[in-house]
């Protein structure tokens, strides 16, 4: 999964990729995006990996995607700058949260942007779709077109009226006949409040939760810099500051829960590890997960909650015992936290 860090210029999106890939920028790749990763922490991974002691334990990963930023007053010019983001699965808006500025009217605005660059494409796809619906054609495609044409126009007038294209509810079937468009204003979104040391301890604005309620808030910049320092001074500061620990980790889960993603897990000897798959993804999605053959191959998953394997002790002989051991078929689908086996046909 890619999340494209979004903004205006200046708002601390690098800050961001920095606090939460560990990654350096890189000025040179800021036009095209750069990439960095960054592990989903989970304290269920970590616990069965101190019972297995397995040679290696992975973790689930998100992809940043730091871009440039948007220039405020340069409407025409936006879209383009936005183009870098269409490849990403999902956005997380950069508000700043330091400088002063009114975090309603930033997100107000930029979401203007987003919905700007949809309308774009969106007009520019109906006089061609116009155009070729005019010429002899096959009466399936033209069956196709009359449809998406239909759609487009749904789009235009619920982005012009200033609505995200999310808004309309769209059907499975009508996502896939505009998959291609890569609407930003389809993409899952977060907002992240950037704030400064004098916001410690207060509660997000409570007019940005009434326009985004999965907002949360971080003093990013700060605790970059602590993580810079040694153990000793960093909880120095810490103890000044009135801070107990660092926020980061419950960021980077609370943005992989909103884009729709749940982990299972496998593990062993050889390897513990956290697998991310979509929410609602059944077994057999989970298991192409691991590997598009193992999916292929598919005929059962041994299955465990997380919950029922740590009453078992970690122990899959005493969660058999116990009746908490499942086999599921292809059509079960994952609940977070799963440990499951897959069994495949050779
Ligand atoms: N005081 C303060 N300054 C910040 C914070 N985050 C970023 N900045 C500063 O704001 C400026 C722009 O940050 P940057 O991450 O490059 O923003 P970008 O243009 O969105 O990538 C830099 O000078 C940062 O040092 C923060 O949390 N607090
Ligand atoms: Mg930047």
């Amino acid at each position: 999964m890619k999340v494209g860090l979004v903004g205006y210029s200046g708002v601390g999106k690098t800050t961001v990729f920095q606090w939460l890939t560990g990654v350096a920028p890189d000025p040179a790749r800021i036009q095209q995006g750069q990439t960095g990763m960054a592990k989903v922490p989970d304290s269920r991974l970590a616990k069965m990996a101190d019972k297995f002691k397995p040679k290696k334990t992975t973790y689930a990963e998100i992809a940043f995607l730091d871009t440039p930023g948007l220039l405020v007053g340069e409407r025409k010019d936006n879209p383009r700058r936005l183009g870098v983001i269409r490849e990403a699965n999902g956005l997380l808006i950069v508000l700043d949260g330091f400088s002063g500025a009114d975090p309603v009217q930033q997100l107000t605005q930029f979401r203007e942007e987003l919905n700007f660059a949809d309308l774009e494409i969106v007009l520019n796809r109906i006089p061609k779709l116009e155009a070729g619906l005019k010429k002899a054609r096959p009466p399936k495609e033209k069956e196709q077109d009359q449809a998406e044409l239909e759609l487009m126009h749904r789009l235009s007038a619920a982005l012009e009226a200033g609505k995200p294209a999310h808004s309309l509810g769209l059907k499975p079937e009508e996502e896939k006949l505009i998959r291609s468009f890569q609407l930003l204003t389809l993409k899952k979104e977060v907002v992240l409040l950037s704030i400064n040391e004098a916001r410690l301890g207060q509660p997000i604005p409570p007019g940005l939760l009434a326009i985004a309620p999965n907002a949360i808030q971080a003093p990013v910049q700060l605790e970059r810099e602590l993580a810079e320092l040694d153990e000793e001074s960093r909880r120095a500061f810490m103890a000044d500051l009135g801070l107990s620990g660092s926020c980061r980790d419950d960021v980077l889960r609370h943005i992989f829960t909103q884009m729709g993603r749940i982990v299972f897990f496998t593990v062993g000897p050889d390897e513990c590890r956290s697998w991310a798959i979509n929410r609602g993804d059944d077994a057999v999605e989970a298991a192409s997960a691991i590997h598009t053959d193992l999916g292929k191959r598919f005929v059962r998953a041994e299955v465990i909650s997380y919950e029922d394997f740590l009453q078992a002790g970690y122990s899959e002989k005493d969660a058999k015992a116990n009746g908490t051991f499942r086999l599921e078929g292809k059509n079960y689908i994952v609940a977070d936290g799963d440990v499951m086996h897959i069994l495949a046909s050779s």
